[in-house]
């Protein structure tokens, strides 16, 4: 299988050296983009220095408006069309860990379209996270669960697998979100699209120790609306 593994970074340049080494470790056949968007701290210019010494490590440096869901877009659909058969979504702030990489790619390779690295099954958990914080995942997945009907359990986790047919189909191309709501309109496209095998497989989550998130008020605000709107859409799609 042809494998890459696309991470969006914003302002992430004390933890690529670690990132990238861990991907590598985890990881060593697979190729490894990261999506910048021109970070202030200079991670663009430290990924280059990457590439110098691992032709594995590309970069994808995005110019204008900046965005999570932009980002992800632009490196998942340009990855699907360069061929590659798999692509990992990962964050650079070592909150994933890169050894789950493997067991994602072996629920693939047993016919999984979609493999979710999920915090909300068995085996899976978040680890120093304040309880805002836990608070607002755990309501935001359940209000999702309610309005959506999808049955994943944690769609707003970042780490996931995609069988690359999942992306040239359209689903994510289409998708309009700004935020991590990117990551539950995926979801909810593939689901109403429908057909698609989707696997969560536990993953414990750590806190970022280094750099700063970029959640923030305005993306909380669009996942809510974003997430009402696709419920009543589903409503009246029934009625
Ligand atoms: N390219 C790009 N990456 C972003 C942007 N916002 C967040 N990211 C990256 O997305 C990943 C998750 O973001 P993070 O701030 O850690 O979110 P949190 O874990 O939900 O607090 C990290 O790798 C970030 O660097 C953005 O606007 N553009
Ligand atoms: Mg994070």
């Amino acid at each position: 299988m042809r494998v890459v593994v696309v991470s969006p970074t914003y302002n992430e340049r004390d933890n690529v050296d670690a990132f990238i080494a861990s991907v590598v470790a985890a990881v060593p056949d697979a190729d490894i983009y990261i999506v910048d968007d021109n970070s202030p701290d200079g991670t663009g210019q430290r990924v280059r220095e990457h590439t110098e010494i691992n032709p594995r490590v590309r970069l994808i440096a995005r110019d204008g408006p900046r965005g999570y869901a932009a980002a992800s877009r632009e490196g998942l659909v340009r990855l699907a069309n360069d061929g590659y058969e798999v692509i990992v979504t990962i964050d650079c702030d070592l909150s994933h860990d890169a050894q789950v990489i493997p067991i994602m790619l072996r629920h693939i390779a047993d016919g999984a379209d979609v493999v979710v690295g999920s915090r909300y099954v068995q085996g899976g958990g978040v680890r120093n996270w304040s309880l805002a914080r836990r608070m607002l995942s755990r309501c935001g997945n359940w209000y999702t669960a309610v309005m959506l009907g999808v049955e994943v359990r944690d769609c707003t986790s970042g780490f996931r697998a995609y069988r690359s047919d999942v992306i040239s189909a359209g689903t994510i191309a289409a998708t309009t979100s700004n935020g991590y709501a990117f990551l539950t309109e995926v979801l909810f496209r593939l689901r109403r699209h429908g057909g698609y095998r989707i696997v969560e497989v536990p993953i414990v989550y750590e806190n970022r120790t280094a750099g700063e998130s970029k959640m923030s008020k305005t993306i909380i605000s669009e996942s809510m609306r974003r997430v009402t709107g696709w419920g009543f859409q589903r409503l009246l799609r029934r009625g």
